[in-house]
């Protein structure tokens, strides 16, 4: 896959630089490709036409438009979970960090906007010029965090437009002898792998690593099925809206003639499974047509397609999930206001 390097902006921005450290920002992205867009309708076609349940794979709720109104859901009153992230790591950054060991690197699996990675940057950077590596597939959500953290003092960012491991691999294969690196997995993204696959990505993220990195993952606790339930469905319709965009990218990007009206949004506790899951709902017998993806199917009224699972933990889970991937906890931080969990893990 090509990729290019903008080191025009790397340029633009040591000219500003304010700190003694020569500051970069760099970006490694994909270039547009008709691979990207042939994956996109090879993986609908398999999703769709499942015996039993439809499925969409939830990666592809992250288009630009998706990544903005995934921003707005972190800012509901009913998803606590952001907000849990946040307080964890502005409490604690400097005393997990302090636990690395010098100099470590940072790169985190889907930085998102890359607000909640300051606190640990600063905290990093007090002591070491830091490296930070954002991995995102959103090329919306790594340019927002560009903006948020790439003028921060002591810190250079390279940001990779990858798949996680690819990005992970890229970024192991540019270290030096004595570097370490951590890997932060925030905001309860494990959540979104079913368990068996999120102990393979666990297994596959630590094949990469090195004696002394680290993981910081978190995790998202099982609590009142209530609230759990509103956080996915909130009043406003802002992860309605999040969902439904998902038929919206078909339809753009592939051509589909999905009429968002004719479907709705759906939450449900799946209590054998331990997740939310997150379907559209078709209001009425349709026929669906995606030229681009050369598919065409006719789904029933109530029929639904799935579209996300995001799993929830109990407290002493993250420590045996770490064991299973080769790992060992080291600490756990609990929020008091929102069941969540910061987990450090490291490899000995
Ligand atoms: C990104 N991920 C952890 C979110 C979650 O809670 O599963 C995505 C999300 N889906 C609906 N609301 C938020």
């Amino acid at each position: 896959m090509s990729t290019q390097h903008f080191g025009a902006w790397k340029n633009k921005l040591r000219s500003t630089n304010r700190s003694p450290w020569p500051l970069g920002v760099e970006m490694i992205v994909q270039a547009p490709s008709q691979k990207l867009t042939s994956e996109f309708a090879a993986e609908l076609r398999a999703g769709l036409s499942k015996n039993g349940q439809r499925e969409l794979p939830s990666k592809y709720l992250y288009d630009e438009v998706g990544s903005e109104l995934f921003e707005a859901i972190c800012l509901l009153p009913e998803y606590g979970l952001t907000r849990a992230d946040s307080r964890l790591l502005q409490r604690h950054a400097e005393e997990m960090m302090s636990r690395m060991p010098t100099p470590t690197h940072v790169a985190e699996l889907g930085s998102g906007s890359g607000k909640k990675t300051r606190m640990i940057l600063e905290a990093l950077s007090k002591r070491q010029r830091t490296f930070y590596y954002p991995i995102e597939i959103s090329p919306a959500a790594l340019a927002a965090c560009e903006k948020e953290l790439g003028q921060l003092d002591f810190v250079s960012l390279v940001g990779y437009e990858k798949p996680y491991l690819e990005g992970l691999r890229a970024v192991a294969a540019r270290r030096e002898a004595g570097e370490h690196v951590c890997v932060l997995f925030l905001g309860s993204t494990i959540g979104n792998f079913d368990r068996p696959a999120a102990d393979d990505f666990l297994r596959q993220v630590r094949a990469v690593l090195e004696p002394g990195d680290s993981l910081l993952l978190g995790a998202d606790l099982e609590k009142d099925v209530s609230l759990q339930v509103a956080a996915y469905d909130d009043p406003a319709g802002v992860t309605a809206a999040f969902n439904l965009n998902l038929l919206g990218r078909v339809n753009r990007e592939l051509g589909g003639n999905f009429q968002l009206r004719d479907f709705h949004h759906l939450a449900l506790w799946n209590e054998e499974e331990r997740r939310i899951e997150m379907h559209l709902q078709a209001t009425r017998r349709q026929h669906i047509e995606i030229p681009g993806a050369s598919f065409y199917f006719r789904m029933e009224e109530g029929e639904t397609i799935w579209t996300e699972s995001s799993h929830k933990y109990s407290p002493d889970e993250p420590a045996q999930m770490a064991r299973r991937a080769g790992f060992r906890q080291i600490a756990q931080w609990i929020d008091d206001l929102w069941p969540f969990a910061q987990n450090l893990w490291i490899v000995d």
